[in-house]
């Protein structure tokens, strides 16, 4: 029997007539709306690798749609679910206009709060009627959030290496092609490292298959000197960033800050999983190395329980895993009033149109730092008209209306995600006692 529709009685069997606007909002329905939301439709497509889910809500006015970005490479298919089952058949029929009223309804619409898997979803959608509200005024996004603030987003590029040597090159090619921050990430000897060649999510398989234990204590005394032999050998005329990725304990953590800081990091990230972020108070008052954290943050209660103190320096922020610019905007403004600076996710997993999309928040917040921009492959470009690239070490705006990337369908399905999905690649370590590691 199909389930009633909960605009009645579940122990009625008279079914309404047609789908039900349920909690629909009164001022449109005492006015009506200019136009309405006719379809939220889902793709996926891989142009760089990595899946990206691309979000795009269609309205009753020919041409104009908005586009958003679900992109979860570990869940996305669960987030496929969310809005094809769930988000979708409720936001048919509504006003586009009403982001917030929509932002809330949808929250409220799961119960159990919160997760990447109901944020990536949110965010999606969110970003699709920011997109769409531009585009129907005519202007470019950030114009809609107080408008520029800055003429370019700083942005930082990554690189890595199996030794110092190696790494302080790359810095300075990067530094050459006009890069001012620059990640950097150095590979263990025998370890499977995040953000290093083969090492943590570059080949799940082969990670899988080496069945390389990963250390940690090993991890603290390798990296710190390496990191500080960097600084030595490129000078102090370019930032330094260095991404922990969780793989440390709050007690290993404390000793890696006091074997980094002759380093004078920008920032490190991650120090933590978000499980012991209630550590991170006692690390930044006991340590001057700037902290780093948030890419992993579904709820913006995760942020604002850190900016209080304030207990961090940056706020990484991933503008869909946040539920999209509605909250991600709300956590900027806690930022910028607490002192706190802006340096939102965005490797190359999340897809050019949550790039544009944070980057418009980038652009009009005083709060704003740095932005990690992914270099993506060419064939991103063939999919996302429109995608920013980082010049000179810098992202500018498009000027169109809306965040300014678009959706070529046609060259999407030249993409496919490629199976299976390599969602399971953070799960793959063990730590040398065979215990799982917690990327
Ligand atoms: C970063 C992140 C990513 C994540 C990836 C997970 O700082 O860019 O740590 O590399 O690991 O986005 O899907
Ligand atoms: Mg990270």
């Amino acid at each position: 029997m199909a389930l009633p529709d909960a605009g009645t009685d579940s122990h009625s069997d008279t079914a309404p007539a047609g789908p039900v606007l349920l909690a629909p909002a009164p001022w449109v329905e005492e006015r009506g709306a200019a136009v309405r939301i006719t379809a939220v439709r889902t793709f996926l497509t891989a142009p760089h690798g990595c899946p990206h889910l691309v979000v795009r809500v269609e309205t009753d006015d020919p041409g104009l749609y908005g586009l958003g970005c679900a992109s979860d490479p570990q869940r996305t298919l669960a987030v496929r679910s969310v809005l094809d089952d769930y988000v979708a058949p409720l936001l048919v029929g509504r006003d586009p206009d009403d982001i917030e009223d929509i932002h809330r309804l949808l929250l409220n619409s799961g119960y159990w709060r919160g997760g990447s898997v109901t944020g990536n979803a949110l965010g999606g959608v969110d970003v699709a009627l920011w997109d769409l509200k531009a585009k129907r005024l005519g202007v470019p996004l950030h114009s809609l959030f107080g408008g520029r603030v800055r003429a370019f987003a700083e942005a930082y590029t990554h690189v890595d290496g199996q030794d110092a040597a190696e790494i302080a090159d790359k810095v300075l090619a990067a530094r050459e092609r006009g890069y001012r921050h620059v990640r950097i990430q150095a590979a263990v000897p025998g370890a499977d490292t995040y953000g290093t060649a083969g090492g943590g999510a570059a080949d799940p398989r082969a990670v899988h298959e080496r069945r390389v234990p990963w250390d940690s204590g090993g991890y603290l005394r390798h990296v710190p000197p390496v990191l500080t032999r960097v600084r030595e050998l490129v000078g102090d005329d370019v930032e330094l960033l260095h991404d922990v990725h969780e793989r440390l304990d709050p007690r290993q953590a404390r000793e890696f800050l006091r074997r980094v800081e002759d380093a004078r990091m920008y920032f490190v990230e991650d120090l933590l999983a978000p499980e012991d972020a209630g550590h991170f108070k006692r690390l930044h008052d006991a340590s001057p190395v700037p902290l780093a954290v948030g890419e992993l943050f579904h709820d913006p209660a995760q942020f604002t329980a850190l900016l209080a103190g304030p207990d961090i320096d940056f706020a990484r922020i991933r503008v869909p895993t946040l539920g999209g610019l509605t909250p991600a905007r709300k956590v900027a403004a806690m930022c910028e009033l607490r002192g706190v600076r802006l340096a939102p996710h965005g490797p190359a997993d999340v897809s050019p149109v949550a790039q544009a999309a944070t980057l418009a928040m980038d652009i009009s917040s005083h709060a704003f730092g740095v932005q990690e921009a992914a270099v993506f492959k060419p064939p991103v470009h063939e999919v996302y008209p429109g995608t920013v690239v980082a010049e000179g070490g810098g992202l500018r705006p498009n000027e169109s209306p809306g965040h300014g990337v678009d959706f070529d369908e046609a060259a999407a399905r030249r993409y496919p995600v490629p199976e299976p999905l390599a969602h399971d690649r953070w799960a793959l370590l063990r730590n040398t006692d065979g215990s799982v590691q917690r990327p």
